[in-house]
């Protein structure tokens, strides 16, 4: 077994030769087959069979919006660059999931998908690995990660999203939905069936196409630093939380302008074409994702390490939403016309499509880098193309 002897650098900064290199963005999904996964399949949506994937542990030297780097972990995919977050992995629910795993971090390292029974593994040792196989739950969205310490390896970069689909996808009314509907409440069921079928929504019905996946995290330098000098590979939790002090907040692994430019991160459609939104708060910071233009409404989530998705029977509209350190939640992008706009002035005649909308983090300190480079923390762009 090789370990790597130099880190490799994962280039997110703003240059132009880092949006040449799109290949480390969330693109490269991983999608359920009867077969191996390979990295980069271009086909949205899940096959029906059990799905074996590969995935080393690396260390990198991430680079970030101000051109500094720090150390990180990343999991990566058959041998494509690592990333952080990790690959979205796919699988249909009661599907079975082999995770194979490669340690060639210098550092010992797990994993494990909360919520799912089964999925863990203790340490793989430097340069050895660790195979697991599990059938996954219920579906809806989680995380993988090394629980290592935690949350302080997950917050290093050890994290990335586990999608479950649902064998049965179709609410009473027909309308596809992202849970089953043994899973679904009514409310969430009668959501569904509003697309396109309403005069509050008109337009199509959801599809899974309609999907972006934020990851929101933070970046302590100095934690990064003591990870690279080994001085962590025994730490307190605690300790780790007293001391974090953020100085770049992620959603994707990008900072600012980088994740308003990010195709895989920045909702676009037209009126009438809903999305959801799958967020995970992989770091150790309260976020407040606030959103312009349209409400979103509240579908599902999961709350720290015991991964359980509980499924709202009260799916409220909001502009700004609490995540907490470790929290996953899904909410819908309806993609109406903007609320506060007055009926006469839809469609606008002077502002020309697409239209672009923010949302950004309401803890304020997350909206900036470095200490106060602003904004270029967790802000994204959404995109209303046009009718
Ligand atoms: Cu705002």
């Amino acid at each position: 077994m090789t370990v790597l002897s130099r880190r490799q650098l994962l280039r997110y900064g703003a240059s132009a030769v880092a949006f040449a290199s799109a290949t480390t963005t969330l693109s490269s999904f991983v999608f359920a087959s009867d077969d191996e996964v390979t990295s980069g399949d271009p086909e949205p949506g899940v096959g029906g069979g059990d799905v074996e994937v590969d995935l080393t542990i690396q260390d990198v030297d991430y680079e970030l919006i101000d051109g500094s780097t720090v150390f990180m972990y990343a999991f990566c995919i058959n041998g494509a660059p690592p990333r952080i977050p990790g690959p979205v992995l796919r699988v249909r629910e009661g599907r079975d999931l082999t995770v194979r795993l490669t340690n060639l971090s210098a550092h010992a390292h797990g994993f494990q998908v909360p919520g799912m029974s089964g999925s863990a593994i203790d340490t793989i040792a430097p340069g050895a690995s660790a195979t697991i196989e599990f059938t996954v739950g219920k579906p809806g969205t989680y995380f993988y990660l090394d629980p290592m310490f935690s949350p302080v390896n997950r917050v290093l970069g050890l994290h990335g999203a586990l999608v479950v689909e649902p064998d049965d996808d179709s609410a009473s009314s027909g309308a596809k939905m992202p849970y089953n509907p043994a899973d679904a409440t009514a409310a969430i069921q009668a959501l569904f069936a509003s697309f396109g079928a309403s005069s509050r929504f008109p337009g199509n019905r959801w599809n899974e196409s309609r999907e972006k996946i934020w990851i929101f995290n933070q970046i302590d330098a100095r934690w990064c630093q003591r990870a690279a000098n080994g001085e962590i590979d025994a730490v307190a939790a605690s300790e780790f939380a007293n001391d974090f002090r953020p100085r770049y907040f992620t959603l994707n692994g990008l900072c600012g302008i980088d994740a308003c430019h990010d195709k895989d991160t920045c909702p676009t459609g037209r009126i009438g074409e809903p999305l959801l939104l799958r967020c995970l708060n992989a770091g150790l910071a309260c976020h407040s994702p606030h959103i312009h233009g349209n409400h979103v409404f509240m579908l599902s989530e999961s709350k720290g390490a015991s991964g359980v998705i509980s499924y709202n029977s009260n799916v409220i509209e909001r502009d700004v939403w609490r995540m907490e350190s470790g929290t996953i939640q899904d909410c819908l992008l309806p993609f109406t016309a903007p609320p506060d706009v007055p009926p006469g002035a839809w469609p606008p005649k002077q502002e020309k499509f697409p239209l672009r909308y923010p949302m950004h983090c309401h803890n304020e300190i997350s909206q900036t880098a470095a200490g106060g480079s602003y904004p270029m923390g967790l802000v994204t762009d959404w995109h209303i193309d046009g009718l």
